[in-house]
């Protein structure tokens, strides 16, 4: 069996929860400022997660949401306009101190660091938001802790689609025996296992709870800090007291015993 090398990161609802308070608010702060009346909330925006990418939500909800909306000619022009606005909306959002890191994030990644494990990002968000996140969470210079931050359109299809972990490991010449992934989501699980990883951890959030997680080997409602130990929902062992390296290298070590 191949030892451990890398863990790939999700980043929302995986690192932060950045999808009620900052993707849907800057969202519709795009919206607005373009004299647009759509209003997503928080219920109708848990909808709209099931498809991944900012631009591609956008064509989604008018498609399901807004027979009513009579497309303009450069409707790809339209979109992609409101996405800009929208990625500033995010990115002022989150230098105001707008997102932390879900509790253990920063542990585990100094934990890894310290390991000499190799570190990866793997999301479809726009590679702004991963640096501005990033930075106001952890400090200027803090996403050179990742050796590869692979983000939003560099692969034609987003999650659920495999692409982007499969870019990941080619370019960082890893086969999916030494990666292990950490989701948050139905979509992510597809995504990691499609692309042949099977040491897969995911952290529940209040959108994707009670999505199916099947084939992951750990399912909890967070990574946990010291004295404040998570809930396990699924996965090979009944409780824990923090999520760490030990906890990692263990779903690594029983995804690949049998094969
Ligand atoms: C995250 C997303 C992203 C953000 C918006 O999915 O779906 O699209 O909601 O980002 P995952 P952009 O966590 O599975 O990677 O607007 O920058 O596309
Ligand atoms: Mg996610």
């Amino acid at each position: 069996m191949a030892e451990l090398e890398a863990l790939l990161f999700d980043v929302d609802g995986t690192l932060a929860n950045t999808e009620r308070d900052g993707h849907r608010v800057a969202f519709n702060a795009a919206f607005r400022e373009a004299g647009l009346d759509w209003d997503w909330d928080p219920a109708l925006y848990g909808r709209l997660l099931s498809v991944t990418g900012g631009k591609e939500r956008i064509r989604y909800y008018l498609d399901r949401f807004r027979p009513d909306f009579i497309p303009p000619a450069d409707l790809d022009g339209l979109i992609a306009g409101l996405h800009r606005a929208k990625t500033r909306h995010y990115t002022a959002l989150l230098r105001q101190g707008g997102i932390p890191l879900r509790p253990g994030v920063k542990r585990l990644l100094e934990e890894a660091v310290g390991a000499g494990l190799r570190l990866a990002v793997a999301t479809t968000t726009t590679p702004d938001n991963v640096s501005a996140l990033l930075e106001t969470t952890l400090g200027s210079g803090s996403d050179g802790i990742f050796e590869l931050v692979a983000a939003g359109d560099i692969v034609p299809s987003k999650k659920p689609a495999p692409d982007i972990y499969v870019w990941v490991m080619e370019r960082m010449g890893l086969g999916p025996q030494q990666c292990l992934a950490l989701e948050d989501s139905h979509n992510g699980v597809c995504a990691v296992l499609d692309a042949g990883i099977r040491s897969l951890v995911v952290t529940v959030n209040d959108y994707t709870r009670g999505q199916d997680f099947t084939g992951a080997g750990l399912v909890v409602d967070g990574l946990g800090e010291p004295g404040e130990s998570p809930r396990v929902l699924g996965g090979a062992v009944e409780s824990l007291a923090q999520v760490d390296l030990a906890v990692l290298r263990q779903v690594h070590r029983v995804a690949w015993q049998d094969g």
